[in-house]
């Protein structure tokens, strides 16, 4: 690879161009050097520091403490500064980011007071020509690269100013975003602030110390908590230094960026007291992640994120002494964390000073800026300064702000018209060897960025020594890839409440910009797996080219559901036995152990326990009632476990469900379970069951006479489809309809799915093999009563609602039962659930995304039970 910066002919001035020296292009700078790599750093600033050089507005600091908001690269660097306060001023973050510059020497690498204005892709020589301008006027130059990375950070692009007649002001106007070098002095005038975001919220006590009026203009409220700051915390100071190394990688594999214990409580199983007390001690500590992360679900349940808003309202309230200004101050429309969580210094308190002065812009709209002040639609005031603090063009600003042209013509600008579209918040796709770092798509934001950055830069790094050593010239990623990484943060950003927000993670605060999530919410941890994983799986999702020809290895790194990623990740981590290695009597133990830790489902009108005759001796039932007047249609159902474990209440939240959603009564029928009890023993109780329940049918609630449904989840789904068959051919009883979710229906034969799907989804296929172990040798399992599927004859059954998951060892053979039926003239609904395992859907109310493939699944038995109803 190059090294030196000559232009040769077709040959290239630089390895890389990057753009910006903010705290990413610093670090990528000196990460190449190390490579030998020759980089030309452009930055439109006269020094480094990116957002730090720029936002130095009164009371700017960091929301983040800033032992956590600092470079890990190199423990001399760690060693040597000594941060003074827990969330340093922006002037301090600034002398770090210059200490750093000196230290590696790396402004003789970067071209100061210099903007890129534009960048076009050669497909013919595969380089990057970058055409930049000095930011005092001139001519710029163009530089041929074969690397472009944006290093333009995530809020560098004030919004533009929207505020109506905002340039006739004729005295003093100040943009947070860009704040003049030399001090303001605000003694004795009267201020305007215009935003009651972070940067207003940092700002307004600070500049209420000298103004003699502020007046601050708030659209939105915002919930703030303080930062209680000081000195460095001792206690964390001695904790990182204990073992430095070992808390920057547990910072790595946080969710946040920062390291704390992640709650997996609910806010809602908590006594209102010490949910308080743990409110109140979160206040007094601070720190964003921390405050939301108290309890699990505040960022995913409505209902616990507001007892949380509540807390910091019932806080303004006390803080804030004229009861109608803190009720402007309370926010209301929004969920709390679904905007930037503000962190303050005597935010709320400011409001009590006699000359500060709350104007709620809801009530009282700004008709127009005037040259002496802003005009309210009923009222004029008249200001010597107005502060905007009103934000930023936000992740995506600064890259589409530059020119950028890839293959045949195609700009940046265009292809994300409708929002970005990465991989991976890294690449583009008709963007060759363009990287961008925390770009849309990754936690960026969402994160301690210094974290996020670090990780960024060293596997774009990586990368560059991979397609130097392998001969590539190029990379980028696939569409395929895209798509599905596009539509994976999406899926996660909708299991939050998250997109409810106008806020500038949704796009919302920019006017015309799409309405797109755009950082990765899936945590810095999940993320950094899937970018290792793309890696170690040949750098799936991306095509190489080079001399040597192409290399395309197009696939999608995260196809399960994002919720049932997460699951597996967490069952992966509890270290959980494989329990095929039990015996049966601890995997019941142990099986009954966690449903008893399950979220318990949906009410229902009432549950009665009962015992009814199995094929040999009484088991147990329970049975399920809609709230609804009766008479209901009744489904008989069979629950879970290979035929080994499980029993009348083993799938409580599934039936649950199943009863709100179909308003059915349903009657969990245990069975006789192997080994203790092997094959036919539970198909003989199952029938038993059908029976018993169609000859009780009017006295348990259902209508006399009516023809009854079966249902059954796995070994539960292979015993309805055996009652089904055994009524058919024994003229009775009656069954409307058979619901076979990720049905057992063949264990005569090996499907491909056994293979593919042997491992890592919960149920194996090693746990398959040894529940058939258990209920029947290989000689009986062609029977009919024990694989459904090699029935003589299907027809004549009763119209199916068969479940398939994707990530199922079980998944072929539930297709193949559909597909049979439906050869046999069987009415047949087929669901095929993307992205979901063999339990997923049993795990009611803690896995969201199976919620519309089990309303699903309800309706098409409903239909199919009510179309009996009316034959
Ligand atoms: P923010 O958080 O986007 O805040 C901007 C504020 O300006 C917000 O209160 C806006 O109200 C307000 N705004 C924007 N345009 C207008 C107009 N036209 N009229 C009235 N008010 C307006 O930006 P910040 O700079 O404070 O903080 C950005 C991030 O930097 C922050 O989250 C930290 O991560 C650091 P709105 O909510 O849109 O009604």
């Amino acid at each position: 690879m190059a090294n030196g910066t000559e232009r040769e002919a077709g040959g290239t001035d630089v390895d890389v161009v990057v753009v910006g020296a903010g705290f990413a292009g610093m670090y990528l700078l000196h990460r190449l050097r190390q490579l030998g790599m020759s980089t030309r750093v452009l930055e439109a600033g006269d020094d480094v520091g990116g957002t730090w050089y720029w936002n130095r507005y009164p009371g700017a600091r960091c929301d983040i403490e800033t032992l956590d908001y600092s470079y890990s690269f190199d423990p001399e660097l760690e060693r040597e500064w000594q941060w003074s306060e827990k969330f340093a001023p922006q002037p301090e973050i600034l002398r770090y980011a210059q200490h750093v510059a000196d230290k590696y020497h790396l402004r003789r690498d970067i071209t100061f007071g210099t903007r890129v204005e534009g960048a076009r892709w050669d497909d013919q020589a595969s380089r990057w020509h970058v055409r930049t301008r000095p930011v005092s006027g001139g001519a710029g130059e163009e530089i041929v690269a074969r690397h472009v990375v944006m290093a333009t950070g995530c809020l560098s692009v004030p919004k533009e100013i929207d505020v109506p007649g905002a340039d006739r002001f004729r005295g003093e106007v100040y943009l947070t975003g860009r704040w003049p070098h030399e001090p303001v002095d605000f003694t004795g005038k009267r201020v305007a602030v215009i935003g009651t975001g972070s940067s207003a919220i940092q700002s307004i006590p600070v500049i209420a110390e000298d103004a003699a009026q502020v007046t601050v203009f708030q659209r939105t409220p915002n919930f703030s908590i303080p930062a209680n700051n000081g000195p460095v915390p001792e206690r964390k100071r001695a904790l990182i230094e204990a073992d430095r190394a070992a808390y920057r990688e547990s910072a790595r594999w946080s969710g946040s960026g920062v390291p704390y214990e992640r709650s997996m409580v609910s806010a809602l199983s908590v006594p209102d007291e010490e949910r308080l007390a743990t409110y109140e001690m979160a206040w007094e500590r601070g720190g964003i992640s921390e405050f939301l992360g108290t309890y699990s679900d505040h960022l995913t349940n409505p209902a616990a994120n507001e007892l949380l808003a509540d807390f910091v309202r019932g806080k303004i309230r006390s803080i804030v002494h004229d009861p109608e200004v803190a009720e402007a101050l309370c926010p209301t429309t929004y969920p709390i964390g679904t905007k930037r969580l503000c962190v303050d210094t005597n935010y709320y308190a400011t409001y009590n000073l006699p000359h500060v002065r709350l104007v709620d812009l809801r009530k009282h709209p700004i008709t127009t800026v005037t040259e002496r002040g802003v005009d309210l639609v009923d009222e004029s005031l008249e200001f010597d300064v107005i502060v905007f603090a009103t934000g930023f063009d936000a992740m995506t600003g600064a890259v589409v702000g530059v020119d950028i042209t890839g293959r045949d013509g195609l700009t940046l600008r265009e292809a994300w018209q409708h929002g970005p579209m990465t991989y991976l918040g890294l690449m583009v796709e008709s963007f060759p060897n363009l990287f961008l770092v925390t770009g849309p798509g990754s936690p960026s934001v969402l994160s301690n960025m210094i974290v996020s950055i670090e990780q960024h830069v060293d596997w774009i790094v990586d990368c560059f020594v991979h397609l130097r050593d392998e001969g590539s010239e190029t990379i980028e990623p696939t569409h395929t890839a895209v798509e599905a990484w596009v539509k994976h943060t999406n899926e996660f950003a909708d299991l939050t409440l998250m997109p409810r927000a106008n806020s500038w993670y949704m796009g919302a605060n920019v006017p015309g910009k799409p309405r797109v999530f755009l950082p990765y919410p899936g945590g810095v941890d999940g993320y950094r797996r899937a970018c290792n994983e793309v890696v170690e799986r040949g750098y799936l999702g991306f095509v190489r080219r080079g001399p040597a020809g192409e290399r395309c290895n197009d696939g999608i790194i995260r196809r399960l559901a994002p919720d049932v990623g997460v699951m597996l990740h967490m069952m992966s981590e509890l270290g959980l036995p494989a329990l095929e290695t039990l015996s049966p009597p601890e995997v019941r133990a142990f099986t009954e152990a966690m449903a008893a830790q399950r979220p318990p489902g949906p009410d229902v009108g009432e549950i009665v326990d009962g015992r009814y005759p199995g094929a040999a001796g009484e088991l147990d039932y329970r049975l399920y009632r809609p709230a609804s007047p009766g008479p209901h249609p009744v489904i008989v159902y069979f629950h879970g476990g290979g035929w080994v474990f499980g029993s009348a209440t083993s799938d409580d939240p599934l039936c649950r469900d199943l009863c709100v959603r179909t308003g059915a009564i349903v009657m969990s029928m245990d069975y006789r379970h192997a080994p203790e009890a092997p094959f036919p023993a539970a198909a003989d109780d199952a029938v038993a069951a059908l029976r018993w329940v169609a000859d009780h049918a009017g006295e348990l609630g259902g209508t006399d006479g009516e023809a009854v449904a079966v249902a059954g989840w796995s070994a539960g789904g292979n015993l309805a489809a055996v009652a089904a068959q055994v009524a058919r051919d024994a003229g009775g009883p009656a069954v409307s309809a058979q619901l076979l979710l990720t049905p057992v229906t063949d264990g005569a034969v090996t499907h491909a799915s056994h293979e593919e799907n042997a491992d890592g989804y919960v149920l194996t296929a090693a746990l398959m093999r040894w529940f058939w172990d258990h209920y029947a040798p290989p000689e009986q399992r062609s029977d009919p009563l024990a694989s459904p599927l090699r029935a003589e004859r299907l027809d004549g059954l009763p119209p199916a609602v068969v479940v398939t998951c994707e990530f199922d060892p079980l998944r072929d053979e539930g297709d193949a039962y559909a597909a049979a039926l439906e050869r046999a003239g069987v009415t047949v609904h087929h669901l095929r659930v993307p992205g979901h395992v063999h339990s997923s859907l049993t795990a009611v109310d803690a896995l969201p995304t199976g919620a519309p493939f089990r309303a699903e699944m309800a309706d098409a038995l409903r239909s199919f039970m009510g179309a009996a109803v009316t034959a």
